[in-house]
């Protein structure tokens, strides 16, 4: 199938979708609302799967920061390690449970960076072209990582190796797999899957789909 079949039909579904209205009530159920369990590890992404042999990887962090800088793969590992495991909701109704990634906690990169007052957002960017963007807030849960391990092994490829984003309570897409850039920002700027129809917010809990 090609790139752009895929995001079409994705793209459709989420106009289609967006139409309805849904009761924002939050689950207490582990399984979020409208989602249900597998046990597989479906790939999901916008048909690219860049190849960044690791001495040329890096991860920039940059933005309303004190201390901007670009880690190399050997700088990157010398960071604390962290090591979580967390449920993962992809916004097209699979769940998977009990994910354990290993790499980065935010919260360690963010002491390393120190953002400014004035930032309130961050922009994740790609290698695939990829973007998204969450409230700084919801970076600051304990369970969010810059993952490069799953499972005790790397994150392979089609995973969004050498190195993905997890934020375990939003859908999965705020999470960008192959990440290269980390931007801190005073007002929210919009992803792919946000510009596109996809909810800003991005709650499994409260079945917050489409905007
Ligand atoms: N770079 C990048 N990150 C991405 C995506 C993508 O297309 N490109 N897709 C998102 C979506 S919609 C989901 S559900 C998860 C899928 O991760 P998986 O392929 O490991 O299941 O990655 C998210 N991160
Ligand atoms: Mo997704």
């Amino acid at each position: 199938m090609g790139n752009d079949t895929l995001t079409d039909r994705k793209e459709r579904w989420a106009r289609k979708m967006s139409g309805k209205e849904r009761p924002a009530v939050r689950s207490t159920d582990r399984l979020p609302p409208g989602q249900h369990l597998t046990t597989g590890f479906p790939v999901l992404d916008l048909g690219i799967q860049p190849v960044v042999p690791l001495d040329k990887w890096s991860l920039e962090i940059k933005g309303l920061v004190e201390n901007p800088v670009t880690l190399n793969w050997e700088q990157f590992h010398a960071l604390p390690r962290f090591e979580d495991t967390s449920d993962f909701h992809c916004v097209t109704t699979w769940s998977k449970y009990d994910c354990r990634w290993s790499g980065v906690a935010f919260f360690t990169l963010l002491e390393l960076v120190k953002p400014r007052p004035e930032a309130k957002f961050v922009y994740f960017e790609s290698y695939d072209g990829y973007s998204t963007n969450t409230a700084l807030e919801a970076c600051m849960d304990d369970d969010v990582l810059v993952a490069t391990g799953f499972d005790g092994k790397p994150i392979p490829k089609e995973h969004g190796g050498p190195a993905r984003v997890i934020v375990p309570k939003l859908y999965a897409w705020k999470g960008a797999k192959f990440v290269r850039s980390i931007e801190f920002v005073a007002v929210d700027r919009l992803g792919f899957w946000e510009v596109r129809g996809y909810s800003n917010t991005a709650d499994p809990w409260t079945d917050d789909r489409f905007s």
